[in-house]
């Protein structure tokens, strides 16, 4: 029976490799490396050998998806090859910010619900290696599922974007469970194991997650304990002696166990056992005033910023001590219709922003992709000299948003985002290093311009202080303002 298994993960590489012949060199050729490279470290151990090669295999079959999804077809011949290489790497320099539904690959897909991983953000783009060891994952359940138990290895920040659940995490000496509804945040820290329930009736329950892997940095694993075949519980890539001794339990016994479960890592519940597995709503809320709180909710925060055309939520580490060691906080926008956040940049954090509802667009200055990029040397033929007298100059950098957009804004970049006239925009970020950070209006009531000296304005504009004033004191709105009356929906290129 292992040796018929053998044969089928053989069988199974074999069609791999075979596949990934015909999409590319460079992922096959570190998938035999990576073979080989299990056979010598496992030292004749086949169970280990065996998911070793599977965890092979599973990285080829992503790397294949993730070019895949980069809108390419089966096209097999070279030229066409490069030439959408070509295509891939212009879009990249273009605008490596942006993230749309092609730039995920999909995980544990069944009828129940589905992962869907964004591309790591290192592999995207240069200008994102400082986040590269951040993970965007939505998970979306059908209503009235159940998550099968499973460990990543990497902590987890999930807020909770659309429907109600109840989120179950077995740590190492208890069992606790979280009702969980729109707007919450919760922290699951890496190893901890997490099963989930949809609890509603009709509604899909979707979440945003903020991973960051702890041992191999930019990816993460699942481990799925309680399991069958699909998906495959860990145990199975044990040998049959030690789970004998282990378990203490003759093998037709586990060996039931471990064979039962093929519908996936998402399933039908039903009534009964959602409800016996949501947890008891209490009367009482937290009675000390909210020191024990294990999860929170964003909406019940004061909003930070609030008028007629927009309100920001925040949660940082004050509010949610779990937050501390990843330097993580969260926000989310409600930019009402017509209506634009101010111009602004972030003094330490990048933010990661994802849409979840609305349409609209943003623009972002950037002098990465600018043509006049300095400190690059002799790039440029003409004019070379000049150049280097001259500024950076910046790259407007933009992008329609809808549902799922995923847009990143780095550290200083100047961001400003617009909602279409049709409907609200909401805009979740989580913001990595966000401990020191501040937000800097560059337009609006308490714009960073207005606090220059008199002298400082004349100098550095070149025309009168007034002139400076005239502008930069007209608008009397805090960061949400009346959008601009005609939208420009977000072209990269004039
Ligand atoms: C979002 O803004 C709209 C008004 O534009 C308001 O009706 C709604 O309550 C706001 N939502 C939140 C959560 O603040
Ligand atoms: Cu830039």
């Amino acid at each position: 029976m292992r040796f018929a298994r053998g044969v089928c993960v053989v069988i199974l590489a074999v069609l791999l490799v075979f596949v990934s012949v015909t999409l590319g060199k460079d992922p096959y050729k570190e998938y035999q490396k990576c073979q080989k490279q299990c056979q010598q470290e496992s030292q004749g151990r086949y169970s280990q050998q065996k998911l070793c090669q599977q965890g092979c295999a599973e990285e080829l079959q992503r790397r294949q998806e993730e070019k895949g999804s980069w809108g390419g077809s089966d096209d097999v011949y070279e030229g066409r090859q490069e030439e959408q290489e070509q295509e891939q790497e212009q879009e990249q320099e273009k605008n490596p910010y942006v993230f749309e539904d092609r730039h995920f690959t999909t995980r544990l897909q069944s009828q129940n619900g589905r992962y869907r991983i964004l591309q790591n953000f290192a592999e995207r783009s240069k200008l994102l290696i400082g986040i590269g060891n951040y993970r965007v994952v939505f998970l979306e359940a059908e209503p009235q599922t159940f998550v099968v138990p499973h460990h990543l290895d990497a902590d987890t920040i999930l807020y909770v974007a659309q429907g109600k659940g109840t989120v179950s995490l077995v740590s190492e000496d208890k069992r606790e469970s979280f009702n969980i509804r729109e707007g919450d945040i919760l922290r699951i820290s890496a190893g901890t194991t997490t099963y989930t329930i949809n609890r509603d009736n009709n509604k899909k329950l979707i979440i945003a997650k903020l991973i960051r892997p702890v041992a191999t940095p930019g990816y993460f694993e699942s481990f799925f304990s309680a399991g069958g075949e699909n998906p495959e519980s860990f145990y199975r890539a044990f040998s049959d002696e030690i789970l004998e001794a282990a378990l203490n339990t003759r093998k037709d016994k586990w060996q039931r166990l471990f064979g039962q479960q093929r519908q996936g890592a998402i399933l039908k519940a039903s009534q009964e056992q959602i409800r016996a597995l949501s947890r008891q709503e209490e009367g009482g809320q937290w009675p000390f005033g909210g020191q024990s709180k294990g999860s929170v909710n964003i909406y019940e925060q004061r909003p930070s910023q609030s008028n007629q055309y927009g309100q920001l939520y925040e949660v940082d580490s004050r509010d949610y001590r779990q937050l501390q060691d990843l330097d993580v906080s969260v926000s989310l926008a409600n930019v009402t219709k017509g209506a634009m956040i101010a111009p602004y940049y972030n003094s330490e954090a990048t933010k990661i922003t994802i849409v979840l509802d609305g349409e609209g667009y943003f623009e972002m200055a950037c002098p990465h992709l600018s043509s006049h990029q300095q400190g690059q040397g002799q790039q440029q033929h003409h004019g070379g000299s000049q150049q280097q007298e001259r500024g950076p100059s910046y790259q407007k950098v933009s992008s329609r948003l809808k549902r799922g957009t995923v847009v990143v804004v780095p550290a200083g970049h100047p961001f400003v985002a617009v909602a279409s006239n049709n409907q609200n925009l909401q805009l979740l970020c989580f913001e990595i290093n966000s401990r020191n950070n501040q937000r800097y209006p560059l337009a609006g009531k308490k714009n960073v311009i207005n606090q220059f000296e008199r002298e400082a304005k004349e100098l550095a504009f070149g025309v009168s202080a007034r002139e400076v004033d005239e502008v930069f004191r007209s608008q009397n709105e805090e960061f949400f303002f009346k959008g601009p009356r005609q939208q420009h929906q977000g072209r990269a290129d004039e």
